[in-house]
């Protein structure tokens, strides 16, 4: 009998905290062949399995290398399941200028919310990790980018999101762009006070608040 779609995120989630890349892979082709949603699986599976091994390494429980095996089995997952999600083909794209500020090389997080947005069809331009404020304004006036997402995971990199907003204030062009930040210590009382557009707390989330700042449906 076939499974149901909720069970196998379920395992897909599990198989990720338990560093098992290989039964991650298998569950991943399960989710294919039964026909349920690739994007789906990627946000209450793949990545759910990663939000727990963060909250495990939070409690000591998993250490650096056990976190970089369940990273590991998470990206088999997607190589996996990234082809059949279901491209949403808009008029004319929408282009994202998305990176990980300055200081901080963390970007699993930033890599889901990437996938996401392109599987939401818009065009992500990806400046990586360790992306100083100057190389988002070159990169998003460059590429006349609709918006601009900044990703960071440490507390002592935040500032660096404010920077880029500064930057943009100061060559007069704030207006042009809209600016949405997430990462673990981000929250919206926080992107309101540095002045971004918009702050969501994972990469579903991030695709649903994209769609808002430029307006098109929810
Ligand atoms: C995995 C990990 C690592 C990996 C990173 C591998 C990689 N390539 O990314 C490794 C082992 C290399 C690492 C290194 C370090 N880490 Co580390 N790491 C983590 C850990 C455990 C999980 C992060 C993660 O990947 N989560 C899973 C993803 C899926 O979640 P996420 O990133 O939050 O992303 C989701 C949302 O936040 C959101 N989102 C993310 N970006 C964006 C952007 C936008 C625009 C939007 C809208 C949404 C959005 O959507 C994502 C998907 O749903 C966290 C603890 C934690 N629980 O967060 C510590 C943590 C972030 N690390 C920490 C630290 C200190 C470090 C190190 C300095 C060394 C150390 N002592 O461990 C170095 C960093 C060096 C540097 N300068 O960058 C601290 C930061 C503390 C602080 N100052 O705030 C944390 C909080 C652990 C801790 N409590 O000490 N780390």
């Amino acid at each position: 009998m076939p499974k149901g779609k909720e069970e196998l995120y379920k395992k897909l989630s599990d198989a990720v905290v338990q560093m098992e890349e290989e039964e991650t892979v298998r569950v991943a082709e399960e989710v294919v062949a039964e026909g349920h949603d690739a994007y789906e699986a990627i946000d209450r599976g793949l990545a759910d399995g990663m939000d727990r091994a963060g909250k495990l390494f939070e409690e000591e429980e998993y250490f650096i290398p056990e976190l970089l095996m369940c990273s590991d089995a998470m990206y088999a997952g997607l190589d996996v399941l990234k082809p059949h999600i279901r491209r949403e083909e808009q008029g004319e794209k929408h282009r994202v200028v998305l990176g990980v500020v300055e200081g901080d090389t963390h970007d699993i997080g930033k890599n889901l919310v990437k996938i996401m947005l392109e599987a939401s069809g818009f065009e992500v331009v990806d400046l990586g990790r360790d992306v100083p404020p100057g190389d988002f304004v070159e990169k998003a006036k460059a590429v006349r980018a609709h918006i601009i997402a900044l990703s960071t995971l440490m507390t002592t990199t935040m500032g660096e999101m404010a920077q880029v907003i500064g930057l943009l204030e100061r060559e007069g062009i704030r207006g042009q762009f809209k600016v949405m930040v997430g990462g673990g210590p981000i929250s919206q009382s926080f992107a309101d006070k540095i002045g971004a557009d918009g702050y969501s707390v994972n990469a579903a989330e991030a695709v649903r608040l994209a769609r808002r700042l430029v307006g098109s449906r929810p």
